[in-house]
């Protein structure tokens, strides 16, 4: 049988470009879903940082007509690291700029144009390179406007799955958007029935255009079908269900994987001492130790947090806590940027404990560090679609203790890999943190608990195979 082909695409991949999670996504997926017989490519802005560290082949260009003008695209194609699988970068004047301070109207211009630019890649690649793609899966707002684009104006009936990572980013912004593409807005108007519409929600577009919508969770996909009536997006979700199929009109949840080629202590050169999985003991004590003198910190049972500084990551559940346990004899390590009002409480809470020490900076080689040398870590969020970093920690013997939400509920078993609390309940968080040092020191009990969190697999390979069947589907639903 001819493999299936899939063009995937969103605003970043790791490790050419990554900001946050899905950058993970779009750099392990595809070499899962080619694992599994998907000749899956990917497709992402050519951004300067991009241009300036990675060796690429230009192997053509197209146009593009937006905003009244002719524009040029140039395609760039590279490899993902010891991999096959392909990368394309479309580049323009020569680049795409991504970075904050360049206004919500000016982002979603750019990644409108953008999309136009993928949905006509789409036809390009077919004619100019034989590969003609039978799915474009795309991801989280950015994207979410080529299933319009690609039905509206480029006139391919292709299916199209978009992947939402997190519901909060939406694109809301001026509809002018729509005279750049120099498109109608007649779908959007009719979206909102009776109302002024004064506004594009991109992500909404998405939801009701593409072909089936998932999300990176079971959990999270039920969140948002019980949330429909408060969300913003809930008007979006409910047309979808009206219009589509029962099947095809609900958010399907797939879960995440990591990948172990990355995430493995045993491979990480990033930390103070690599150990294999079976030498957890070692690994960890001696990772810990140089961790804890390095940040200037007394050996004790050790809790972390990595991540941005942004409400969604539950900080002031965190440091609410932290005043509840000034009474034990702990660490907590607290690593992120984000947010400065939420970095400056942070630093307060450090100022006024020495076990606690706060770095308020993005940095890969210090979180590296962090996941080897804790013993727990702690993921406070109010909601998660998926969540990463529980896989990781867990991969490196660390345990989690996180909010019992979203991806979280679905990869932490209670009381055997790690520990889930109340979301948003900072004493549920303590008394959490009090079991956890509980368990510590009943040390069979807890060599069972690190060694079942080292071998819960959350590999690739299982979320490929289902996303696989979900783009089989959509193929034969034509
Ligand atoms: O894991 C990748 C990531 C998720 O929960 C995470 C999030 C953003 O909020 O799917 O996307």
């Amino acid at each position: 049988m001819r493999e299936m082909k899939v063009l995937i695409t969103g605003y970043e991949v790791a490790p050419f470009f990554k900001r946050g999670g899905l950058g993970d996504v779009m750099g392990s997926l595809p070499k899962a879903l080619n694992g599994v017989g998907v000749d899956c490519r990917i497709v992402v802005p050519y951004y300067i940082e991009i241009k300036d560290a990675v060796k690429s082949e230009r192997i053509g260009e197209f146009f593009v007509y937006f905003g009244g003008k002719e524009e040029e695209i140039g395609v760039y194609k590279t490899h993902l690291p010891d991999s096959n699988c392909v990368v394309y970068f479309l580049s323009n004047k020569p680049v795409f700029v991504y970075g904050k301070g360049r206004g919500k109207n000016r982002r979603i211009d750019e990644f409108a144009f953008f999309s136009l630019a993928v949905a006509r890649f789409v036809h390009y690649l077919s004619e100019h390179h034989k590969w003609t793609a039978d799915i474009v899966h795309c991801n989280d707002w950015h994207t979410a406007l080529i299933p319009l684009i690609l039905k509206q104006k480029v006139k391919l009936s292709i299916p199209t799955l978009l992947t939402i990572h997190n519901l909060q980013y939406q694109g809301v912004g001026s509809l002018r958007v729509l005279d750049l593409l120099n498109m109608k807005d007649e779908e959007t108007k009719e979206l909102k029935a009776g109302k002024l519409v004064k506004n594009i929600n991109v992500l909404g577009e998405g939801i009701i255009h593409a072909t089936r919508v998932s999300t990176v969770s079971m959990s999270y996909a039920k969140e948002i079908a019980n949330d429909y009536e408060r969300s913003p997006i809930g008007p979006f979700l409910k047309k979808r269900e009206e219009d589509c199929s029962k099947k095809d009109g609900r958010v399907i949840g797939i879960l995440n994987g990591i990948d172990y080629d990355i995430w493995s202590p045993e491979k990480d050169n990033l930390l103070f001492h690599k150990y294999e999985h079976n030498g957890w003991e070692v690994g960890k004590r001696d990772n810990k130790q140089d961790l804890l003198r390095s940040l200037g910190l007394q050996d004790k049972p050790t809790f972390c947090f990595v991540g941005r500084m942004a409400i969604q990551k539950g900080l002031d559940v965190l440091i609410k806590t932290i005043n509840r346990i000034a009474h034990l004899d702990v660490n907590v390590i607290i690593l992120g940027s984000g947010d400065p009002r939420i970095q400056d409480n942070v630093l307060e809470i450090a100022q006024k404990f020495p076990w606690v020490k706060a770095e308020m900076v993005y940095s890969e080689d210090l979180a590296h560090k962090i996941y080897a040398g804790s013993d727990f870590i702690i993921i406070p969020s109010r909601y998660e679609p998926c969540g990463l970093i529980q896989m990781i920690a867990m991969s490196y013997g660390t345990i989690p203790i996180a909010s019992d939400t979203g991806g979280l509920r679905d990869s932490i078993l209670n009381g055997k890999n790690g520990f889930l609390f109340k979301k948003g309940k900072s004493l549920r968080l303590k008394k959490s943190i009090e079991h956890a040092l509980h368990r510590m020191k009943d040390k069979a009990g807890f060599k069972k608990m690190v060694e079942c969190a080292i071998k819960t697999d959350f590999s690739w390979n299982k979320s490929a195979i289902l996303y696989k069947k979900l783009y089989k589907e959509m193929l034969n639903h034509r």
